[in-house]
């Protein structure tokens, strides 16, 4: 639909950012932390760009206070972070460390004061390496009981000062990239492994959920899911029903089962002629229907772009772009069932990333359709080079303008009927990419350090930080 009018934000509307404890905290093994699998996978050389790690990353362990100050200056209405579960447990379970919990809680006090509401994650990646190597991590049931009480932990100490939850961060990404192409940890390349990994994830999640109905009756949880809806290449019915498979492997593989507690039919059928279908125990299909979240969190940064692939087309990519050379990314697909291409309608990040603002709306409207619950955008943003110009001044005016589309595509997501709560970007600081470095930047406030060299760690808000500020004083009106 073209509007005359669009429909304005509600006044409760969350204006955020997001972050994630391994990519901004640093002190990986302060105050009684435990070894996190990204500790350790880190250290294993040619993982990463330029082999960096988070062992100091943005120093926000130390500079919380700083950071919360920036964010009040901002007028920011949420801050979504992740907790670390081995500064919790150490172990992965059995003692508990009092000083982990500690640190969230001053973090968590520190938001309250500055009426900052905090989204907590309570699973952006860090796995204690414990458990890793106790049972094969998201590999064993065990996972389920020791990710519950861990959680309850939290439940029980923040649940009466924080609402909102987000269970795991982008199952979809955590597993795929952990356990089929192994750009993650544990860098297994095994799809039955990995189907099998994702439903045991799929019950942990559940099970938290139910858990979390007991502990925090009045508080909203639901899952963070990586959403890259998919667009048919043509309207050739071949490249449409590709397009189908995609949207049906890569999205409602997942979506489904948070929602509805069900798999969808074809993407089930598939997985079962090729022998790799997940293992479903007795009551499993009855906690995945039973644990609803309240609101579906998506990250969204892309759409994707499909076309037929015959069944000697092309495969799996080897790799991906975490350079930020632009257009190395090779095209991929499944033989047989889709390959990407490239949309000549969109243009792309220096990392290949398709800019999409459109998309966002079509993806609102797919979930809003197709599940009827309220959305949580947990993270959206733009990864690019910055530039630390003379006198302190970062003009990010590209971040600007990919911020402004995708809020407005939000408000025209609103006026349709989507109930959105809010809108976090990604992220508040610069922080560490994962695969990525410190050169793919996507902060309102930049920090001074990069690959080589940690400097002062200086923070220095950009342009793109003045603007957020006047956007969530006008709650969206002004972009
Ligand atoms: C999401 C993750 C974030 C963050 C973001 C940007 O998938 O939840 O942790 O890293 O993507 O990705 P990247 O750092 O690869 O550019």
């Amino acid at each position: 639909m073209i509007y005359e009018k669009i429909e304005k934000f509600k006044d409760d509307f969350l204006w955020g950012s997001a972050s994630a404890a391994y990519q901004i905290e640093g002190a990986w093994n302060k105050d009684g932390k435990g070894e996190s699998i990204w500790d350790l996978y880190t250290r294993i050389p040619g993982t990463t760009y330029k082999d960096t790690n988070g062992d100091i990353a943005v120093d926000h362990y130390n500079r919380y206070k700083e950071d919360v100050t920036l964010m009040a200056e901002m007028g920011l209405k949420a801050y979504r972070f992740s907790i670390a579960w081995s500064r919790i447990y150490p172990n992965g379970r059995g003692e508990i460390n009092e000083a982990g919990l500690k640190f969230y809680e001053n973090l968590i006090d520190e938001l309250i004061k500055n009426n900052i509401e905090p989204i907590i994650t309570l699973y952006h990646w860090d796995l204690p390496q414990h458990l890793q190597d106790l049972y094969g991590g998201w590999e064993s049931r065990e996972i389920i009981n020791d990710f519950n009480e861990y959680c309850i932990t939290l439940f029980k100490r923040f649940g009466d000062k924080v609402k909102y939850w987000v269970t795991l961060n982008e199952q979809n990404v955590f597993l795929t990239l952990g356990y089929l192409t192994a750009l993650h940890p544990p860098g297994v390349k095994d799809h039955k492994r990995m189907l099998q990994a994702n439903h045991i994830a799929n019950i942990a999640n559940a099970k938290v959920i139910e858990s979390f109905r007991n502990y925090v009756p009045n508080g909203k949880i639901g899952p963070s899911f990586a959403f890259g809806p998919n667009y048919s290449y043509s309207c050739n019915p071949e490249d449409v029903l590709a397009a189908e498979n995609a949207e049906d492997l890569n999205c409602n593989w997942w979506l489904d089962v948070y929602c509805k507690g069900i798999y969808p039919a074809f993407a089930f059928k598939y997985y079962e002629r090729l022998g790799i279908a997940p293992l479903i125990e007795d009551g499993d299909l009855e906690i995945l229907k039973r644990a609803k979240p309240d609101f579906i969190g998506i990250n969204y940064y892309q759409t994707a772009t499909v076309a037929m692939n015959p069944l000697d087309g092309v495969g799996a990519a080897k790799g991906m772009n975490n350079t930020g050379k632009k257009d190395t990314t090779k095209e991929s697909g499944i033989p047989g069932v889709y390959k990407n291409v490239k949309n000549q309608y969109l243009k792309t990040t220096n990392w290949d990333w398709a800019i999409d603002s459109t998309g966002l709306r079509v993806g609102l409207r797919r979930l809003t359709s197709r599940y009827n619950l309220p959305i949580l955008i947990t993270e959206n943003g733009l990864g690019e080079f910055d530039k630390l110009e003379e006198n302190e001044v970062v003009n990010d005016d590209y971040r600007i303008e990919y911020i402004k589309a995708h809020i407005k595509a939000c408000k025209e997501a609103v006026t349709d009927g989507v109930n959105l709560l809010g809108y976090c970007t990604w992220s508040f600081t610069d922080l560490l990419s994962w695969l990525n470095g410190y050169q793919k930047r996507y902060g309102f406030v930049y920090v001074d350090r990069d690959e080589n060299d940690e400097k002062e760690l200086k923070r220095i808000k950009k342009k793109s930080f003045y603007w957020y500020k006047d956007v969530i004083s006008t709650n969206g009106e002004e972009l």
